[in-house]
This record gives C-alpha cells, structure tokens and sequence, in this order.
C-alpha cells in the first residue's frame, strides 16, 4: 500500500532548477568556462560544492578551497536574488493539487532535497505545513545518488521504504532513491528520466491509483 509519499524540491514541487542554470552560468561565464543546459543536467540533485567541482572540472580549472568556497557563496546569493521573488502561485503545475489529494487520503508527505535552501522556498511558496517531514541539504552527510537522505525521509515518517514512494526529476535523485530499495515517480523528461518506475511531465499527471498499483504490480 502507499502509506507515504517523499518528494524532492528543486524540478519537482518548484522550478527553482532554472534559477540554479542561470546562477551556475553566470558564475562559469566569470570563470570563462563554457556551460550548457545540457551540462546543468549533470548538476541536478547534486550539492553545492559538488556541483562547483563538476563546473570546475569541466573548465580544467583547479583552485584552492578558499576560493571555492567565496565561489559557492556567491553563486547562492545570484540564486536567492531569484529565489526570494517567488511567491504563493509559482509552484509548479499540480504539485498543491496532489500533495491536497495525499493528505484528503491520510498518506504522509516528506521533502528529501538536497538544498541548504529547501524550508525558505517552501516557505515563500507557503508549502511548508503540507510536510510532516523535511530532510534538506543541511542534515544530510552523504548526497545523492547516496540513499540516505530518502532513507532518513521514510524513518522519520515512521513508514516503511516499501510503503513509500519517491518523487524525482534529477538522475542522482532516481538512483539514490532506487539505492535505498524505493519506487520512483520521475518528474520531466521520460527520455531523459528512463530509469525511473514511471515518468510522468508534472505531478498534475500523476493519479493516486497508478501509485497503488507501482506499489503492487
Ligand atoms: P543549494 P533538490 C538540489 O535540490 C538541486 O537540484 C541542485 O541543483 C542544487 O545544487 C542542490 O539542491 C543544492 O542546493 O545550493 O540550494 O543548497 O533537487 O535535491 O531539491
Ligand atoms: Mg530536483
């Protein structure tokens, strides 16, 4: 049965995945290191500095942990200029609708994200109290594809890995969630998101009774 169902933030319940693009670009256009879209693929779901490290890699460039961390910071404040203009309404499409339907049938709701930034965009969007749980980037020590951070997620439900179903739209969020032994809902693009379970364009695609079967095929 589905008993709980633990989403990830960024790409899933907000767009905020574009505010991180322009943030990355801005900050590897300074450093004069060509990045793409596509390259930004490779960042989603993925820490801070580990996605400074993938950015900086890409441009053969090697820098001290000082400077990486002055980098970092910088690219979070570009982010949250775009972040802190966000309001009620700019969720993505159906994400309030379903996490209504979940809680109309008494199915508990976690975030597993791995942003710092998590409970301020939940926040502003005024999501907050839809979560019995959340576990951000601020209490995880491994990050995806690692499972822990979904695992935490369940544990703090109280709910089983086999009762809960994960929400992802980034290739670490899947593989991390499948680590932990959870059914995966991928969020975006099925060509993209093929190792998911199912792959449906937003969560106002997802039905309740699709969720039930994935659980018991
Ligand atoms: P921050 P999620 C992830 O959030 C993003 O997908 C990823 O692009 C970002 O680098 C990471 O959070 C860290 O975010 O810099 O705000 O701590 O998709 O796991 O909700
Ligand atoms: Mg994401």
């Amino acid at each position: 049965d589905v008993k709980a169902c633990i989403f990830d933030l960024d790409g899933v319940i907000v767009d905020t995945a574009k505010y991180h693009y322009l943030a990355w670009k801005r900050l590897a256009e300074e450093l004069d290191i060509n990045f793409t879209e596509e390259d930004n693929e490779e960042l989603k779901g993925v820490s801070r500095m580990d996605s400074l490290d993938i950015i900086l890699r890409k441009g053969k460039k090697e820098i001290s942990q000082e400077k990486k961390e002055e980098l970092a910071a910088r690219k979070n404040e570009w982010y949250l200029e775009f972040v802190n203009e966000m309001k009620p309404g700019d969720e993505l499409p159906g994400a309030r609708h379903f996490l209504d339907t979940l809680k109309e049938n008494n199915i508990k709701i976690g975030l597993g994200s791995s942003s710092k930034n998590a409970k301020l965009c939940l926040s502003l969007l005024d999501m907050t109290d839809y979560f019995d749980v959340i576990v951000d980037g601020t209490m995880i020590t491994k990050a995806k594809p690692d499972p822990q951070i979904f695992l935490m997620g369940a544990e703090k439900l109280s709910e089983r890995v086999e009762n809960s179903i994960v929400f992802e739209d980034a290739i670490a969020g899947i593989e991390s969630a499948q680590n932990g032994g959870f059914k995966v809902v991928g969020i975006g693009d099925a060509k993209i998101l093929d190792k998911a379970d199912i792959v449906r364009s937003s969560l106002a695609e997802v039905s309740l009774d699709e969720l039930k079967s994935l659980n018991n095929p």
